[in-house]
C-alpha cells in the first residue's frame, strides 16, 4: 500500500540513519551564522573592499590557453567555474572520507552523512530557510521543477486549474508543465513580455483569476530581466495561488531570502554557483512538501517496506531516493560559503556594473542589436544580434580568439518566437568577470563583423 501519512515529529529515524538523528530529534532551526567552513581559503569581504583579482586568481581553469589565446569565458549563465576551494573539498572528501551516508554503523559513513546534512544547512541558510528540512537535494533546477509537476501538481492540479508562467521561461519550467497539462487538461496561460523584454503586469489581477500556481522564472537566461518577484507573489498569495520561482539565474546572482519573499518553492542548481554540476535544490514550505506524495521510489525515501507496501521518510529525505551526489551536496556546500563570503548584493552591484560596460559600447556599435532591458533592470546577461551573421558563426569566430560565448535558442524557444528571431548570441558574467573580458569581446565582435562585411 502506498501511503504519504506523515511521521510523528518525535519517530525515530530508521535505524541505519546515524548523524542525523539530531536532526530529527530536535529539527535545530538554520542558525543564522556562518557555518564551519569545509576548506580554509575564502575570498574577502565587505562590499567596497572586494579585490575582484584576488578572486578571480581562486578558479585555476581562468588562466587556461584556449587555441593560443589567454580563455575569456563569458557563458556562466550555462555553467559557472569552480573555485579552487570547491575542487579541494571534493577532492579532499574522495580522498579522505569517501562512503555512502545515512547506513554504515562505521566512522567514515558517519562523518561523510554529516558532512554532507552540514552542507545541507548552509545552504539553507544561504536562501534563509526555516529549516534544514525545507531543502531538498536534488540534480538540477530541472529535477526540482519537475519534482513539483509530479507531486504538488498531480496531487493538487485537476481538469481545468490553472498554471500562471510566463512567455521568458526555459524549457525546464515550460515542457514539465505541458506534460501534466497533456495528462490532466490543466490550462496554461502566460504573462507577456513589453518590447523591451520585461513583464507586463497591468492585467497581473486579470491572468490571476482562477491560478492555483504561478511559476515564473527569477531572472530571464536569455534576456537578463531580473523579475519583480515579491510583488507577483504578493498578489499571487491574494489570489489564492502558490508560487515557485525558477531561481536557476537567481539564486547564483542575488541575495535570496525566501522567508522574506514568502515563496513557496524555489528551485535552482549547483553548478551554476561556482558548485559542481549533478546536484540541485528544491526549496519548499515545510507544511506543503509534508503534504506532498514522495517523487522517486527506492532506498532511503521509506521508513518502512513490507510486502504489501511502505511508509514514507521524514523531510527532506523523503524526496531522496537512491545514493545521493554526495560529494557534490558537500562540493555545493563550500561553493555558498563562497559565495556568503563575497556577499550576494556584492556579486549583483559587481555584474550590474559590467553589464552597464557592456551595454554602453555595445549599444553604440553599427550592426549589432541588444536584447532585454537597461541595465538597472537586469542581471549580467548581454544577448546580442549581428546583422547579417547567425550567431552560430559569432560563437565559432569568437572561439578561434579563446572567448567563450553560447549561441542558439538558449532553451527558451516560445521566447525566440516572440522576439522574432532564429536565435541569438549571449555573453554573460559572474564574479571573476573584468572589464578586459568584455573589452576582448567587442574586439572580437569587430573582427567578425570584419570577416562578414
Ligand atoms: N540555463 C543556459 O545556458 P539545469 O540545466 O536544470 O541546471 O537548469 C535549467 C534552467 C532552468 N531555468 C533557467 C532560467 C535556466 O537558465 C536554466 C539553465 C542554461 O541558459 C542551460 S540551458
Amino acid at each position: 500500500m502506498h501511503t504519504t501519512t506523515n511521521l510523528p515529529e518525535e519517530t525515530a529515524l530508521p535505524p541505519a540513519r546515524i548523524s542525523t538523528a539530531e536532526i530529527a530529534a530536535s529539527d535545530p532551526p538554520i542558525v543564522n551564522k556562518p557555518a564551519p567552513l569545509e576548506m580554509a581559503s575564502l575570498p574577502s569581504k565587505a562590499a567596497s573592499s572586494t579585490d575582484w583579482e584576488k578572486v578571480r586568481a581562486d578558479f585555476p581553469i581562468l588562466s587556461r590557453i584556449v587555441h593560443g589565446k589567454p580563455l575569456v569565458y563569458l557563458d556562466s549563465t550555462a555553467t559557472a567555474q569552480k573555485p579552487q576551494v570547491v575542487l579541494d573539498t571534493m577532492e579532499n572528501y574522495y580522498r579522505t572520507t569517501n562512503a555512502n551516508i545515512h547506513r554504515g554503523v562505521y566512522e567514515l559513513s558517519e562523518v561523510a552523512t554529516d558532512r554532507y546534512e552540514k552542507a545541507r544547512a548552509r545552504i539553507g541558510n544561504f536562501i534563509n530557510a526555516k529549516s534544514s528540512r525545507e531543502i531538498i537535494y536534488t540534480r538540477n533546477t530541472t529535477e526540482s521543477i519537475n519534482l513539483v509537476t509530479h507531486t504538488w501538481g498531480r496531487a493538487n492540479l485537476h481538469e481545468g486549474d490553472v498554471v500562471l508562467l510566463t512567455k521568458m521561461e526555459h524549457h525546464s519550467n515550460l515542457v514539465p508543465w505541458q506534460m501534466l497539462a497533456a495528462e490532466r487538461g490543466v490550462k496554461l496561460r502566460y504573462l507577456d513580455l513589453d518590447p523591451r523584454g520585461v513583464l507586463v503586469l497591468d492585467d497581473l489581477e486579470a491572468k490571476l483569476q482562477g491560478v492555483k500556481l504561478v511559476s515564473i522564472t527569477q531572472m530571464s537566461n536569455v534576456l537578463g530581466t531580473i523579475n519583480p518577484v515579491e510583488e507577483i507573489i504578493a498578489a499571487a498569495h491574494q489570489a489564492g495561488a502558490l508560487v515557485m520561482l525558477d531561481a536557476a539565474q537567481g539564486v547564483p546572482h542575488l541575495p535570496v531570502d525566501v522567508q522574506a519573499l514568502d515563496v513557496d518553492f524555489l528551485a535552482f542548481s549547483g553548478h551554476k554557483m561556482c558548485g559542481p554540476t549533478g546536484i540541485g535544490i528544491l526549496y519548499g514550505k515545510r507544511h506543503l512538501l509534508e503534504e506532498m506524495p514522495p517523487f522517486l521510489g527506492g532506498g532511503d525515501m521509506i521508513n518502512t517496506v513490507t510486502l504489501e507496501g511502505f511508509t514514507p521518510n521524514q523531510l527532506p529525505w523523503k524526496f531522496e531516493a537512491g545514493t545521493p551526489a554526495i560529494a557534490e551536496a558537500i562540493g555545493l556546500g563550500a561553493a555558498v560559503d563562497y559565495l556568503s563570503a563575497i556577499g550576494m548584493d556584492n556579486v549583483h552591484s559587481h555584474e550590474q556594473k559590467l553589464t552597464s560596460y557592456t551595454i554602453d559600447i555595445m549599444a553604440n556599435m553599427p550592426g549589432v542589436t541588444l536584447y532585454g532591458p537597461d541595465a538597472a533592470h537586469k542581471g549580467g546577461v548581454i544577448s546580442f544580434a549581428i546583422e547579417g551573421t547567425h550567431p552560430h558563426d559569432i560563437a565559432t569566430i569568437l572561439d578561434s580568439e579563446g572567448i567563450c560565448i553560447r549561441a542558439g535558442h538558449h532553451c527558451c524557444q516560445p521566447l525566440m518566437q516572440h522576439l522574432d528571431v532564429p536565435a541569438l548570441a549571449r555573453a554573460s558574467f559572474y564574479i571573476y568577470t573584468r572589464k578586459e573580458d568584455i573589452d576582448a569581446l567587442v574586439e572580437g565582435i569587430k573582427k567578425v563583423q570584419a570577416i562578414f562585411g
